[in-house]
């Protein structure tokens, strides 16, 4: 009998959080709350492929040199995974209807990642071959060790992730867009403790990760692994890889990203500076 119950308490689970609250639709619009991408916005962007899942996507990543990839380490460990299970799709309008998948030589987790919520969720996937630059496909420029990105600074985040909690992305798997705006650390870290008993001394948001969204506009599932970009003085750079978070778009719970700033010293180690 007790087995039932713990059979049982996951559904029950999911049945609770699909309810809407009173006077709170379910939203449908996007990756949550997003549209579409425009056909030639965001080349950097990528579809991450599993042998696993019959080379279906399993999350996203951005080009941030022709030759290399930068994801999250949830997509790709902690058990380090065999190059040749893994392929990348640059960025297309439609997922799955164009697909050139490229092969991938070597898969990097950072040697501090073991689950999301304890950081270093980053990871680098390098190419067998560089991939062709164009207008349509090139890479994004990492921001330099200085910059914060503090509230009020004009961040999106892409992917073709779900458009609510256990709500998939349906065909023709459009590239979605989201508009987000930034919490600073300490702000962010208040509201996830918001409803828990962990005392405020224990930091559920680190120092290496960044948050940003509300309880419109998110990250969700299958959203991870791909960039969260800022305009900063005409220019996007890359600030957060979608790392994980509580549920998508809930109240008090911001997506939560890898702060890219924070890796840039481990990511040249593999990365050159010059394409
Ligand atoms: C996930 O499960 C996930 N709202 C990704 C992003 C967010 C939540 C969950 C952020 O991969």
């Amino acid at each position: 009998m007790p087995n039932l119950l713990v059979l049982a308490l996951p559904l029950l689970v999911r049945l609770v959080h699909a309810t809407p609250a009173p006077g709170r639709a379910l939203q449908r619009a996007g990756i949550v709350g997003g549209q579409e991408a425009p056909e030639h916005k965001w080349p950097w962007q990528v579809s991450l492929r599993h042998s696993a899942q019959y080379w279906q996507h399993i999350c996203g990543g951005s080009l941030i040199h022709p030759q290399w990839v930068l994801t999250a380490a949830h997509c790709v460990g902690p058990e380090v995974q065999d190059p040749a299970d893994l392929r990348v799709q640059p960025r297309e309008q439609h997922l799955y209807y164009q697909d050139k998948l490229l092969p991938v030589s070597r898969v990097i987790a950072h040697p501090n990642y073991y689950a999301a919520q304890d950081g270093a969720d980053i990871a680098l996937l390098e190419l067998e071959d560089p991939v062709n630059i164009s207008s349509h496909v090139h890479p994004v420029t990492l921001p330099p060790a200085s910059e914060t990105f503090p509230t009020g600074t004009r961040c999106w985040v892409t992917g073709w992730g779900n458009v609510n909690r256990g709500e998939p992305l349906p065909p023709p798997f459009p590239l979605k867009q989201v508009k987000v705006p930034i919490v600073e650390n300490s702000v962010c870290d208040m509201k996830y403790h918001s409803g828990l008993y962990t005392g405020d001394n224990i930091p559920i948001v680190r120092d290496d990760m960044l948050c940003a969204g509300n309880s419109k506009r998110d990250s969700c599932q299958g959203d991870s692994g791909g960039p969260l970009v800022c305009k900063v003085n005409g220019i996007w750079l890359q600030a957060g890889v979608v790392s994980w978070g509580d549920g998508c778009a809930q109240p008090n719970r911001p997506g939560i990203y890898t702060r890219v700033t924070y890796y840039l010293d481990w990511i040249h180690q593999y990365v050159p500076e010059e394409p």
